[in-house]
This record gives structure tokens, C-alpha cells and sequence, in this order.
């Protein structure tokens, strides 16, 4: 009998043991969930450094991504890694340079995926550490397999590089096909009525821009004479789908809804979501509520409707109150370009607003303006807001935030920089490679080397921006001379010489 209630008592003590450490256990898993902060970066397209008021522009207002600034870090040196959309975005996710890989520069919008599938991204090592991951917004890191049958499954894609839901412009708004993909299926399509893409040849019947421009409400003014859709003309031609074809005005609104579905569905577990804005690329078509709202023309007008979706973004933050549980990263993939094909009075409208800010070229360029971008981090409650001069780049989020996340970075180029990041040190990068395949720049402390490059001057005879290629080596110093005029290659021989064995350096 003793022994019966013997066995009973140790059953009761080991029962209440296991419960409690049960309990114990779930509550080591809510206490480290909870010390991880939510990761939302929010990435415009095109915008330059100067397009933003807290970087001082006045011709055009930017409040929200201001409050972005006000209560968090404003960088004054931070980059994109490459005067392009596909090669900066590749590196952001990929934490490689984009020179480490061929195709990593403009693709056309059947292009098959960027990644090399196994490696390490930015979403994949956040997954290793108990995030939900998800993009939102313009990809242009292509999709699927060469040939790509966009009527079926279409991967690999975002959910293979370690992304766990994706809602994604296919390319650009610019580039066929004008659709929405989720997860691994275009949206709104019909099996009644496919969906074809070619960049070879037109299908037969199909309107383009180039010879049906009564169709157009918005024209080219180089490129884009291909399908016609929503009354604009595009990179491409597509048939069918008409069901899935998403609409210009409309896709602020959409990326909005979708992200703002996104936190509200991943509120009580760790997220990071990837909120890609379309703004301010071409073709810059606003919601109606937005036409005129910056004097400056629909470039104008497209960067004050981005900025209030920022705005309504962190409204939903401050709602679900985990503003002070996630940092919010605002930059842009690449600089500014007024005329960039279409004709939208861009230059025309454009007044006294400098979208560089001051800095030399624009997209596509070299020079400065080219990667060096607006760049601000918000921890509500962890950062002290300021501004900071550390030299920083987005290729460095990867082994930042595997850093404060407790994960290892296996990825190639990306640093450490989470003090910097964080506002706790103003040393970021020490150099750092800026371009894609053999043309680069490469930027230590406040110099920049630009080797010597084959190659036109200005982009083209449309695009009025200096590439930055020459047929010497150029040297500036951006502290005294930001605006990079005077070439100090000659009389700092010494300088040049550092500048150029770092750079090879930093190539391996
Ligand atoms: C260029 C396009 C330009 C833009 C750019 C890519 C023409 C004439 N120009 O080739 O409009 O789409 O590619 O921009 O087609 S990015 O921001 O996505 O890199
Ligand atoms: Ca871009």
C-alpha cells in the first residue's frame, strides 16, 4: 500500500515537474520571440537622394519617410550597391556583390530567377531564426526556368530563396507581363483566357505602342512601343490574360492592402516583410487623388503617393502597437532619372527640385547620385534618432541582422555593421564596391576611385545623365567635393594607388 502511494506521489511530483517545465519552456520561447524585432524594409524605386525632405529637399514634401528620419537614424552615406534595380536589389537580398554574377543586371521580364538556389539571402537566414519572411511589391529578380509557361506553377521563385508568402510585381511596371504574381501563381488569371509573353516578336493582331499610339494615354519617348496595356505602352509584348492585367493606378493601393494583410496576419510571431514600392519608376501613373498633388508633375506626384502609403504603413504599426517591436529600413534601389521613356513632363515639371541632391550623374551612373541613396532605420524606444555619417550599405543587412539575430552570415560580401545600423558606432563599412559586372567604382572613407571605363559618356541621347565612365582613372574626394569636380587622380598619386589595390582587395 505504502508503495502504491509511493508510485502516486512521484507520478503527481513528476506530472507538476514536466508541466512546469513545459510552462518554462513556452515561456523562453515568448520571452526570445519576443526580444526578436520585426524587420520591414521599404524600398522605393528610383528615388534619389534628394527626393526626400529630411535630405533637404523643399520643391517637393515627403512627411511620412520624414517621420521615418525623425524618429530613427538618417544616414548620411548609405548605398545601394548598383546604379540599377536588379543588380542593388540581388545584392540586398543575396548579400553578394552583383559583379560575382553575370546576369545580375537589368533583366528582361521573362528573365528565369537571379538566385543560385541554396545559398544563403537576407530571407532565408531570417527563416533560420524563427521569422515569417515575406516580399510585397516590384521583384525584377526574375522567375521560374528559361521559358516559363506563366499559365502554370510558376518557380522557382521568392518562396525558394527563403521568402515564406509573396505578392510581387512580375518585373517592372514597365516590362511585360503587367501582372501580379502570388506565391507561385499569377493572380486573376483564367484558364479561359492565358496569358503569352515574348521579347522577340509581337503575336499577330496585337496592338503596340509604335503603331497604334491613339491607343495611348501615356506615350514613350524612347523604348516602350511594345503592348499596349491600361493605355501604355510597354518593354515586350503579351496576349491574353486580360483578367489578370493589373492597373497602374491602382498598384500603390495594392502593395499597400497586401503588406498591411501581411502584418496584421504575422503580428504575434516575428516577421520580415520586403515592401517594394513601384514609385517613382516609370511608367509614374498616380491614383487619381494623387494627380497634381506636388506641382511637379506625375514624378512628383508618384513620390507624395508613396509617401503617404508609408505613412498609412506605419499608422497600421503604431496600431497593432509593434511599432517599437520592429525596425522600419526606408531606401531606395538606385537614383533619380527624370526622363526615363515616357513622355510625363518629368524634365518639364520639374522646376527647381534637385532629386540628386547635390550629388553628381543619376541612375545608371558612376558618379555619386548613381547608388548613393536616401537610407534611414527606425527602432522606436532602441535607437536613438539622429543622423550618422558611417559609410553603410544595403548589401549589409544579411550578416547585420544575423548578428542581432544569433544566426551566422554565409553570404560572400555581406558585413557586420549592426553598431552602425543601430546608431551605437559611427564606423560602418570601410570600403565599399559600387556598380555590377566589370563597372564599378569603389568608395573608401571619403574617396572614390573610378577606374577607367570603355563606353558612351551619357547614357543616350535620351537619358541626359553622366555614366561616368571615362577613359582614365578618376579620383574624388566627396567631403570637399561632393559634387565629384575636381578629378584629384593627378595630384594624388599616392591616394590613387591605395585606392586602387583596396579595391582589388575587395574584389576577392
Ligand atoms: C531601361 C529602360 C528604363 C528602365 C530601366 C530599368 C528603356 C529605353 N529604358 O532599359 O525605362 O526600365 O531599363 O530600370 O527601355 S530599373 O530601375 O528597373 O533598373
Ligand atoms: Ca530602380
Amino acid at each position: 500500500m505504502k508503495q502504491v502511494y509511493g508510485k502516486i506521489f512521484s507520478l503527481i511530483f513528476l506530472m507538476a515537474f514536466v508541466g512546469c517545465k513545459k510552462a518554462n519552456n513556452k515561456n523562453l520561447i515568448e520571452s526570445t520571440t519576443q526580444t526578436l524585432p520585426n524587420i520591414v524594409v521599404i524600398y522605393a524605386d528610383d528615388l534619389g537622394f534628394g527626393d526626400v525632405s529630411s535630405y533637404g529637399s523643399t520643391a517637393l514634401k515627403t512627411p511620412n519617410f520624414d517621420r521615418i528620419a525623425n524618429e530613427g537614424i538618417r544616414f548620411t552615406n548609405g548605398y545601394a550597391t548598383s546604379p540599377t534595380c536588379t543588380p542593388s536589389r540581388y545584392s540586398l537580398l543575396s548579400g553578394t556583390y552583383p559583379f560575382r554574377t553575370k546576369r545580375a543586371q537589368v533583366l528582361p521580364g521573362n528573365a528565369p530567377l537571379l538566385f543560385e538556389l541554396g545559398k544563403q539571402t537576407l530571407p532565408s537566414m531570417l527563416q533560420q531564426a524563427g521569422y515569417k519572411t515575406g516580399v510585397i511589391g516590384k521583384w525584377h529578380l526574375g522567375l521560374g526556368d528559361a521559358n516559363m509557361d506563366w499559365n502554370k506553377k510558376i518557380a522557382p521563385g521568392p518562396l525558394e530563396i527563403g521568402f515564406d508568402y509573396a505578392y510581387i510585381m512580375a518585373s517592372t511596371n514597365d516590362r511585360v507581363p503587367s501582372v501580379y504574381v502570388e506565391n507561385h501563381k499569377v493572380v486573376g488569371l483564367t484558364a479561359e483566357d492565358p496569358i503569352y509573353v515574348s521579347y522577340q516578336k509581337n503575336f499577330e493582331g496585337e496592338p503596340t505602342g509604335r503603331d497604334n499610339p491613339e491607343m495611348l494615354k501615356v506615350h514613350p519617348s524612347h523604348g516602350h512601343d511594345m503592348s499596349i496595356h491600361n493605355g501604355i505602352s510597354r518593354i515586350g509584348y503579351m496576349k491574353g490574360g486580360k483578367s489578370a492585367l493589373f492597373i497602374d493606378e491602382d498598384m500603390n493601393d495594392d502593395f499597400l492592402k497586401e503588406s498591411i494583410k501581411y502584418i496584421n496576419k504575422n503580428k504575434n510571431h516575428p516577421f520580415f516583410l520586403f515592401y517594394a514600392l513601384h514609385q517613382p519608376h516609370v511608367p509614374r501613373v498616380p491614383h487619381p487623388r494623387f494627380v497634381g498633388a506636388s506641382g511637379l508633375g506625375p514624378r512628383g506626384d508618384v513620390i507624395v503617393e508613396a509617401d503617404w502609403a508609408v505613412g498609412q504603413f506605419l499608422d497600421e504599426l503604431d496600431t497593432l502597437g509593434l511599432s517599437e517591436n520592429t525596425i522600419v529600413i526606408f531606401s531606395s534601389d538606385n537614383g533619380p532619372v527624370l526622363d526615363d521613356g515616357y513622355k510625363d513632363d518629368a524634365v518639364e515639371k520639374n522646376g527647381k527640385h534637385t532629386p540628386t541632391g547635390g550629388l553628381r550623374g543619376g541612375k545608371y551612373s558612376l558618379f555619386d547620385a548613381g547608388t548613393h541613396v536616401p537610407f534611414i532605420i527606425r527602432w522606436k524606444g532602441t535607437i536613438k534618432p539622429g543622423v550618422s555619417d558611417a559609410l553603410v550599405s544595403q548589401m549589409d543587412f544579411t550578416a547585420s541582422f544575423a548578428a542581432l539575430t544569433g544566426q551566422d552570415n554565409t553570404t560572400p560580401d555581406s558585413q557586420n555593421i549592426l553598431d552602425a545600423f543601430l546608431g551605437k558606432s559611427d564606423k560602418g563599412r570601410q570600403g565599399l564596391i559600387l556598380g555590377q559586372n566589370n563597372i564599378m567604382a569603389y568608395r573608401q572613407g571619403d574617396w572614390v576611385l573610378i577606374p577607367p571605363h570603355k563606353g558612351r559618356k551619357m547614357t543616350n541621347k535620351w537619358v541626359n545623365i553622366e555614366t561616368g565612365r571615362d577613359s582614365i582613372y578618376q579620383l574624388y574626394n566627396l567631403k570637399d567635393d561632393q559634387a565629384q569636380q575636381h578629378n584629384l587622380a593627378e595630384t594624388h598619386p599616392e591616394k590613387l594607388e591605395a585606392l586602387k589595390q583596396a579595391l582589388e582587395l575587395e574584389k576577392k
